[in-house]
């Protein structure tokens, strides 16, 4: 009697219990799976999904082939090319440096080949930008430039030119075959010419970040006043790059126009500095160009706010960037010359060269007087 009870009592007492422990069991074991999701989808949006692959494939070594970034990339070879074989013995030039101390080429003419050049760069499908500034009467520069960039720069290859300005209008449609095409940028005009020339450096920053990395693998910036007299082609590429100025390629260091004064941010001490690099040549890729432009134009921020400005304004702070941060390619003054200079034996080409101005017409006339460089560049 007593047992039956008993027998009968647990017998509907058990599977009562039994039914509240599963179901706190089942509410604990969705609160663990809930927490693993939670716990996993943390950590693939903060690691992201490339770790996520890694990850995959330490976990199973041995089950998941182990297929590593360095096994997709792509195989390119170069054709069959006959050309004079280079010989260790004999240097194709010896009147010229023709690499730095830290082991960047020096672009002269006869030390490159350009046909193997360009089968290296055809390969790479690589897109160049041109940047250039036509700002107030420096418009009337553009069309020459344009005309013998189309003979001369990077033929075969894909060009943007991108043309800033504050007068689109001035700019007639220009029409340019497939594969080169000019972009114009609209830009605000400074007053002082200093700032025309220094502004440059912001500019080309910015659109580097909003547009030239979604379009071209490298820059080259020059200025406008230019023409195109031979060629110039993909043998200029490389991380970044600078120019030999035409007026100091001989000179030793002690008489380079470099900022003097410890007070501007682009002071260099006469016992330092590789070379002078002109203002109105330099590139690289667009990461490199960026850095460079980020640089040059902070450093002249800190500057107007400290009441100097640098004596030969972006190419002072350009010079002191590449004292520290050395170019991994230099371009000869065969590639910026102008003929005021006599003509050396060693300058076999002469590919970029500045078109002389009337200082008097294309400058306002109060700009020639409140700065050295109304002096003119001859008489540095
Ligand atoms: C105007 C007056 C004096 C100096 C520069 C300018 C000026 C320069 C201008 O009014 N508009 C303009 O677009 N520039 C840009 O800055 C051009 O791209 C020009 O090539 C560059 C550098 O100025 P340059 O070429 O007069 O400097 P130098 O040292 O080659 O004579
Ligand atoms: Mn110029």
């Amino acid at each position: 009697m007593c047992m039956s009870r008993l027998l009968r009592t647990s017998r509907t007492m058990q599977p009562e219990r039994y039914d509240k422990s599963s179901k706190r069991k089942f509410f604990y074991s969705l609160i663990y799976i809930l927490f693993l999701v939670m716990v996993s989808f943390y950590w693939f949006i903060t690691r992201g999904p490339s770790s996520h692959s890694q990850t995959a494939i330490l976990c199973y070594p041995l089950t998941l082939p182990n297929i590593s970034r360095l096994d997709l990339l792509p195989e390119r070879a170069l054709e069959r090319m006959l050309y004079e074989q280079p010989k260790t013995m004999n240097p194709p030039r010896t009147d010229v440096l023709m690499v730095t101390p830290w082991f960047a080429p020096i672009v002269w003419d006869g030390t490159y080949n350009i046909d193997i050049l360009n089968a290296q760069f055809h390969q790479r499908n690589v897109r160049v930008g041109l940047t250039v500034f036509a700002i107030k009467k420096y418009t009337v520069f553009l069309q020459r430039f344009i005309e013998t960039a189309e003979k001369f720069f990077m033929v075969g290859h894909k060009v943007n030119y991108y043309v800033f300005t504050d007068r689109p209008n001035d700019i007639g449609n220009i029409s340019l075959p497939e594969g080169r095409k000019v972009v114009i940028l609209e830009v605000p005009s400074y007053k002082r010419w200093q700032e025309v020339s220094m502004r440059r450096m912001e500019m080309i920053r910015d659109y580097s970040q909003q547009r030239f990395i979604h379009e071209v693998d490298f820059l080259v910036c020059v200025d406008v006043d230019m023409r195109f007299s031979d060629e110039v082609g993909v043998e200029i590429l490389g991380d970044v790059f600078g120019t030999l100025h035409p007026g100091f390629y001989a000179a030793s260091r002690d008489r380079f126009t470099y900022e003097r004064r410890k007070q501007s941010t682009a002071y260099i001490p006469p016992d330092e500095g590789d070379f002078y690099y002109a203002g109105g040549y330099f590139g690289g890729t667009v990461p490199e160009v960026y850095k460079l432009t980020n640089y040059c134009h902070n450093e002249m921020l800190t500057d107007k706010r400290n009441g100097i400005e640098a004596i030969w304004h972006d190419e002072s702070y350009l010079n002191k960037y590449f004292l520290y941060h050395k170019p991994t390619k230099i371009l000869s003054p065969e590639y910026l010359w102008d003929n005021g200079y006599a003509v050396p034996q060693f300058l076999k080409r002469r590919r970029f060269v500045a078109v002389p101005k009337n200082h008097n017409e294309i400058r306002n006339k109060r700009a020639l007087n409140d700065s050295p460089k109304s002096r003119g560049k001859f008489h540095r």
